[in-house]
């Protein structure tokens, strides 16, 4: 190759990335404890159960200011009761810190929730370009019946604060009433 020209180490097709320090987590039910209205039905599934899978791309150490990252989140239909299978979901520990989220395969709905905990939600399907503020919580339910793919980028110095959700959870539920989905 010509000097000075150089191949990218990071790979993004649309609905995968790739590259140098790919790094891959995966939720499974077992890690999704608490979230869920229904415990009877929560109890009943098996805990091994996907729910869902990030693969993200993250050049700098967490916390550097400046910095950018980028993820891909493969989200498994289901639900627990009435409840759509969903993220953990968080506010950002730097409270500024802003967020981009799209949808790139199946259907959902991005539920955002603000400090004075209102809570509204922006239907997520391929092509939607999401914004999230800032303090704002963030969290994905998928209301389809096939994996629903979405993509975020976010800055290296966001942080996730779950605690907030853990003890107080969002103010609203996602659920399917009559077929469709309802936040109650
Ligand atoms: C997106 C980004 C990640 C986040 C992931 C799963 O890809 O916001 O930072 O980790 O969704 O969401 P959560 O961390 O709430 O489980
Ligand atoms: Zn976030």
């Amino acid at each position: 190759m010509e000097k000075g020209i150089v191949t990218s180490p990071y790979t993004f097709t649309g609905d995968t990335i790739g590259g140098e320090g790919l790094k891959t987590g995966v939720r499974t039910l077992a890690d999704l404890q608490g979230i869920f209205a229904d415990e009877a039905a929560y109890q009943a599934m098996d805990k091994d159960t996907l729910a869902y899978r990030v693969e993200s791309i993250e050049p700098d150490p967490q916390g550097t200011p400046g910095g950018l990252y980028m993820g891909i989140t493969y989200l498994a239909p289901g639900k627990v009761g009435k409840e759509y299978f969903m993220t953990k979901g968080h506010f950002h520990l730097n409270p500024e810190s802003t967020e981009f989220y799209w949808g790139v395969k199946g259907e959902g709905m991005l539920i955002l929730m603000d400090e004075d905990r209102h809570v509204w939600a922006e239907k997520m399907v391929p092509g939607s370009l999401h914004y999230i503020r800032p303090r704002v919580a963030h969290r994905v339910a998928n209301t389809g019946d096939e994996t629903l793919v979405f993509a975020a980028s976010w800055p290296s110095d966001a942080g996730h604060d779950y605690g907030t959700i853990a003890r107080e959870g969002f103010a609203k539920r996602l659920l399917e009433i009559n077929g469709k989905p309802e936040l109650v």
